[in-house]
């Protein structure tokens, strides 16, 4: 059959005969109750329930959702999502959706009902702590990374890995485009809070160092194919319940850099710490909170660091920094100097992309509620302001940034108006 886009009245016909599925909700497709829940910019989601189970089904459109028609993107980015995941799923078990069918021809994957889990992105509009939510979320990042790499793969299983996803061409080219050029300039899709953050938006496209750093950060994207990044890595892209954290959506998924999702994930957490005021209806409500989110940020990093240095220790087995060459030859001291060159090296990299994280998600194409839902923008623009500040300085000094600490403590004086 050739493509054609799912609805909740043709759920049934097109999917009853899905052995996969009908073990999940039962054959009589009658009983099934099919909804359509996509709020991302891109595709259809469904949840389908029936007396006796729920899937996701989750469809590519052959255009971008957020716009429209008007601009095709290939339905291939599903099986880039379906592939991408069941590496995590090896990588880091338990921590991305169960796939139970994928339909590379309709362009749809159905995956776990995670129930009664939230985006993370509502939590932290609503002001809701997930106890061991950076714990996860570092670990996550570090076998994923970790193991996706030349660190640990068999060099010819990276290599195949690498021009598989190497022709995820079209949702590169958004955030090549999005990401690290568009919020630069006054590209056509561009929008921010107007007239009030237009004096600053001026200042930072006329600012050189800043696009410089911006195109240097887009090189690293491009070129320095280190890693299977998930690609798309923000709070949108995290499921929360309790102190469960599920990670979705990487139809992004692309070799590069190991610092892109390490710092994109960071950024929306520091999106979130600006964002709060916005939320309070009392100044000074949300003080826990803010801190709260700043501790996710630093639990993130500190435990990506201890895993990633733990899987170094006990999994380097791939043709990077080999073991023959260094522990094996008694120079396992010059192995953990590699090891803290190369986190130096990532964690300079994920500041500058957390930098361009911050200013995209403001004036670029796509924003995110943290922001949106404070409706008042006389409230708003100096939530952002202050982002777009703290992303300016992320990207521009990224290699003269001692530790998070220094961050969160100019992070808090930036948003007491201490310095501007
Ligand atoms: C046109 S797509 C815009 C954004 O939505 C996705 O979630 C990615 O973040 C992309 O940059
Ligand atoms: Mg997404």
């Amino acid at each position: 059959m050739t493509y054609s886009p799912l609805s909740v009245e043709t759920l049934g016909r097109r999917l009853g005969g899905v052995a996969a599925i009908a073990a999940r909700l039962g054959a009589d497709t009658g009983k099934w109750r099919g909804r359509e829940v996509g709020d991302g910019n891109l595709n259809l989601v469904f949840i389908v329930e029936s007396d006796v189970g729920a899937v996701v089904v989750k469809q590519a459109l052959p255009y971008v959702r957020l716009v429209g028609e008007s601009w095709p993107l290939p339905l291939k980015r599903s099986f880039f999502e379906y592939h991408a995941l069941t590496r995590q799923a090896r990588r880091d078990p338990g921590r991305v959706p169960e796939v139970y069918h994928f339909d590379e021809g309709q362009a749809l994957v159905v995956m776990e009902y995670l129930h009664p889990h939230v985006i993370l992105r509502r939590s932290l509009i609503g002001g809701v702590v997930h106890l061991g939510l950076g714990e996860q979320l570092g670990r996550f990042l570090a076998r994923t990374l970790f193991r996706g790499s030349d660190l640990s793969m068999p060099t010819a299983e990276r290599k195949a890995d690498l021009a598989l996803f190497a022709d995820n061409v079209a949702l590169c080219d958004i955030t090549e485009a999005l990401v690290f050029t568009d919020p630069y300039w006054a590209a056509p899709l561009n929008r921010h809070t107007s007239p009030e953050l237009d004096g600053l938006v001026a200042e930072l496209r006329a600012d050189v160092d800043l696009k410089i750093a911006a195109q240097e950060l887009k090189l690293k994207f491009c070129a320095h194919a280190e890693t299977l990044l998930h690609g798309d890595f923000h709070s949108g892209s995290i499921m929360v319940h309790g102190a469960e954290a599920r990670v979705i959506d990487p139809e992004f998924a692309v070799y590069g850099p190991f610092g892109f999702d390490v710092g994109m994930l960071i950024a929306n957490f520091w999106l979130a710490y600006f964002a709060q005021s916005g939320h309070e209806e009392r100044a000074g409500e949300r003080d826990a909170y803010r801190e709260w989110i700043l501790a996710v940020a630093a639990t993130i990093w500190r435990d990506f660091v201890v895993e990633f240095s733990h899987l170094w220790r006990t999994e380097r087995s791939g043709i990077l920094y080999p073991r023959a060459l260094y522990e094996d030859q008694g120079h396992g001291l010059a192995a953990e100097q590699a090891l803290g060159a190369l986190l130096h090296r990532i964690w300079q990299d994920a500041l500058g992309f957390a930098g361009m994280e911050m200013h995209r998600r403001i004036l670029g194409l796509a924003h995110i509620a943290e922001f949106e839902t404070i409706a008042d923008p006389a409230r708003r623009a100096p939530c952002e302001a202050k982002a777009l500040k703290l992303g300016r300085m992320l990207a521009v000094a990224r290699d003269r940034i001692g530790g998070l600490a220094e961050i969160h403590a100019i992070a808090r004086r930036l948003e007491l108006g201490e310095i501007g």
